[in-house]
């Protein structure tokens, strides 16, 4: 590494909860065994390219407020180098084992194809030579189909068949470069696919050509080798005005009736379930209901601001909540966690990367201590299993098995009367949770 850009800030270590250090973690302790896998298996965390690294503060009312020093060359593949160089330093001074990237966060888009491929490949053989010595690797990557003016109309939901086409070399290049730099998964989120008006739109046709897209991708991807996971991120809007991947259950439905829920799950992101109108905790327990929980985008929104704030998650009972599902589903099948979130416009100095991803990292490593004391050490679950006991056995357990008709829940009833009545005891749920925070 040439330049050090991060020079007063060494490697970030487990100093346990009683430190007084800022730059310290108190609860990530990456070796430590819980429910029977180290911190670091339970997270694999990652960082996001974009925001950390190129992600200057600009908004829609000013520019950036930031002067990355890694930015300052002039030289683009030099800019992307010295980029690259800062991410490196920043992760492995986190002692964070992934990174995830878009194809032009790597390095800045060129005016043709083909000397953007050069470029992506140029600076993908910097970065490779650099993970075989720090043991840094890639969580995900994807590709930009939202940014440039040409994917105004969509990318692959685009109604002109060029840019259709366009977004699919700039996908198999994405994926080149992933598979190159031993990328674990592969994501889509579709930002652009959707609509502005229904007026102008055949919605049929565009989630037509979206699915074949996927399998397109999908297929160029197995041909080569690629044994990862696909991921579909859902949101409901921004900047579309309704996504097409709007939620979990959208995307699970989409998924299963155009036939690829055998490679795609899902990366759910936490500021995107909030969107839609759901809770975080719901977003997962859908994928999880449907054997598609990949990944996870970890960020939060604001309570009060209707728009995709990205900012660095530090809700302990959300998480907790969080945690609870992924636990009791047995984890993120083939994926991390991903910070896609920033600093705030207003955080300048560059050691606020660090309290940033710090924060973050730690209130999940939190999270997982409490999920895990809830599960093995008190009545949660007993709870929850007893609530469904009538299932169990005698007739509601053929229910189950699906061994009655309508007419035999009509004499049921009627030889039984009128249910007594269960409480469903949120408040002591609730408490139990406030118990092991
Ligand atoms: C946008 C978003 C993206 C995806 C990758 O809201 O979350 O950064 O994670 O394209
Ligand atoms: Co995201």
């Amino acid at each position: 590494m040439s330049t050090s850009y991060f020079q007063s800030i060494g490697r970030i270590r487990f100093e346990g909860p009683e430190t007084d250090n800022p730059l310290a973690y108190r609860f990530y302790d990456e070796n430590r065994l819980v429910a029977g896998k180290t911190m670091r298996e339970h997270f694999k965390f990652a960082v996001a390219y974009w925001h950390s690294l190129c992600n200057t503060g600009g908004d829609p009312f000013g520019p950036g407020t930031k002067a990355f020093p890694w930015l300052s060359a002039s030289d683009p593949i030099q800019r992307a180098k010295d980029k690259m160089d800062a991410a490196f330093e920043l992760i492995t001074k986190l002692g964070l084992p992934y990174f995830c990237f878009h194809d032009f966060d790597l390095v800045e888009e060129a005016e043709s194809l083909a000397e953007s491929e050069r470029r992506l490949h140029a600076i993908a053989d910097y970065a490779k030579a650099q993970m075989a010595s720090n043991g840094v690797k890639v969580l995900w990557g994807t590709a930009n189909l939202f940014g440039h003016p040409r994917y105004m109309n969509g990318a692959a939901t685009n109604p002109d068949f060029a840019v259709v086409a366009h977004a699919g070399a700039q996908v198999k290049i994405a994926l080149d470069i992933t598979m190159e730099l031993g990328g674990e998964n592969y994501v889509f989120w579709g930002g652009r696919e959707g609509y502005q008006t229904l007026l102008n739109t055949q919605m049929k046709r565009e989630l037509d050509h979206l699915a074949r897209f996927l399998g397109m991708a999908k297929d160029y991807a197995r041909q080569n080798g690629f044994k990862g996971h696909f991921f579909i991120e859902p949101k409901p809007m921004e900047p579309s005005k309704h996504q097409y991947d709007f939620d979990a259950s959208t995307v699970v439905g989409f998924l299963q009736s155009y036939g690829l829920d055998q490679d795609f799950k899902i990366n759910i992101e936490v500021n995107h379930a909030t969107l839609a109108l759901h809770t975080f905790q719901h977003e997962l327990q859908v994928a999880a209901n449907a054997q598609m929980l990949g990944s996870i985008d970890a960020n939060r929104g604001d309570y009060q601001n209707g728009w995709d704030t990205d900012q660095f998650p530090n809700n302990l009972l959300e998480l907790t909540e969080a945690m609870l599902v992924i636990l009791e589903s047995g984890g993120l099948q083939g994926g991390g966690v991903n910070f896609d979130a920033k600093t705030r416009r207003n955080s300048t100095d560059l050691e606020d990367l660090f309290h940033a991803h710090i924060g973050g990292v730690d209130a999940f490593a939190r999270a997982l201590l409490t999920a895990d004391a809830i599960l093995t050490k008190s009545s949660y679950s007993t709870w929850k299993q007893e609530r469904y006991a009538s299932f169990n056995e005698g007739e509601g357990l053929l229910f189950e098995q699906g061994a009655l008709q309508l007419g035999d829940l009509f004499n049921i009833a009627k030889r039984n009367g009128e249910p007594e009545q269960r409480s469903g005891r949120q408040e002591m749920y609730e408490n139990l949770l406030n118990r092991f925070l």
